[in-house]
């Protein structure tokens, strides 16, 4: 299929599309690529190519639903990862369908999550991956080795000196979540943070809970949030409204290093680029390609 001409977007896409290695991941690139397709008639066979394509692996993945297959998938880091780690029963699940609105297993047993899950949610427009990681000791020692932050489960001050050797050796930043806070009273859950603010200062903490106020939810998705060193930066076509979701990259980041990540080789073939936000110092400034970003800018540019 010919990408000569195409938008960086659906060049991105196709990119994508090539190196995915799940169908679900295809069919979104896919889904973009469709969007970004000119709609004249020179480009009718090629978007009726792109529609068949489409058909065929949503067919595929039907099928492979049906036959039992392909259910649990490899899973792929996102730009923003946590994993939810503790011993059996402390509410990691629980946690995971708040923040996920999906439905997981939740029970009274014990490691009732035997596999890994995989969920998104969002702060604000940002999403992060979150991973119901199974219980102590049948965690996955190299999804905790790898991640960048550790949402560890408590529903007793014990588990953390037990818990602790299962993690030690990961550099992720941990937020500790002191779960089921509505079976406390007040002054047992006083007593308990006056504990977590003298012996255990190192970790970040949270009482939460099955039914929390929206007002807690959103302080927790904000302190995860908070462990990631990212900033969220906005891509614009000369003419269109800007993206709604931002693309995510490292703090520091150069509007070289976006370009490249919307498509590789593009920053050597950028005509004019032009930002606006909190790195501007006036909404449209031309920048050249050492120009650094900060969070919540928008880009936009012209290739030769
Ligand atoms: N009272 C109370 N019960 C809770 C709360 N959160 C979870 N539970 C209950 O605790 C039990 C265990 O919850 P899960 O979410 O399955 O716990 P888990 O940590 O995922 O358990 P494993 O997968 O076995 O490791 C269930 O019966 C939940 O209903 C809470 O905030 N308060
Ligand atoms: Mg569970």
């Amino acid at each position: 299929m010919a990408s000569t001409n195409q938008s960086p977007f659906y060049q991105r896409a196709e990119q994508k599309f090539h190196e995915a290695s799940t169908d679900e991941e295809r069919i979104e690139c896919l889904e973009i690529m469709m969007k970004e397709c000119p709609k004249h008639k020179s480009s009718e066979n090629m978007r009726k190519n792109l529609t068949n394509r489409y058909k065929k692996l949503k067919a595929n993945i039907t099928k492979q639903k049906q036959s039992g297959k392909g259910g649990q998938i490899g899973i792929k880091k996102a730009d923003m990862q946590c994993v939810l780690i503790g011993f059996p029963n402390t509410g990691k699940s629980t946690i995971f369908k708040t923040l996920t609105k999906l439905n997981p297993k939740i029970s009274p047993h014990q490691f009732t999550t035997y596999q890994p899950q995989l969920g998104t949610f969002y702060f604000e427009d940002a999403p992060i991956q979150i991973i119901d990681s199974p219980a102590f000791p049948n965690h996955d020692k190299s999804l905790i080795n790898s991640t960048d932050t550790l949402l560890f489960v408590i529903d007793n001050l014990e588990q953390i000196k037990y818990a602790e050797k299962y993690f030690h050796q990961s550099h992720a930043k941990v937020i500790l979540i002191y779960n089921k806070d509505n079976l406390l009273s007040e002054s047992k859950r006083r007593k308990i943070e006056a504990t977590l603010k003298s012996k255990h200062k190192k970790f970040d903490y949270i009482f939460f809970s099955d039914k929390p106020t929206n007002t807690k939810l959103q302080e927790l998705t904000k302190k995860i949030f908070d462990t990631f060193p990212i900033i969220r930066i906005y891509t614009k076509e000369p003419k269109k409204t800007a993206s709604k979701e931002p693309m995510i990259l490292k703090t520091n980041s150069t509007f070289k290093n976006a370009a490249e990540k919307i498509l590789k080789g593009v920053s050597k073939k950028i005509k004019q680029a032009r930002i606006w936000g909190p790195s501007s110092k006036f909404g449209g400034q031309i920048i050249g390609l050492g120009h650094v970003l900060k969070d919540k800018d928008t880009i936009e540019f012209q290739t030769k």
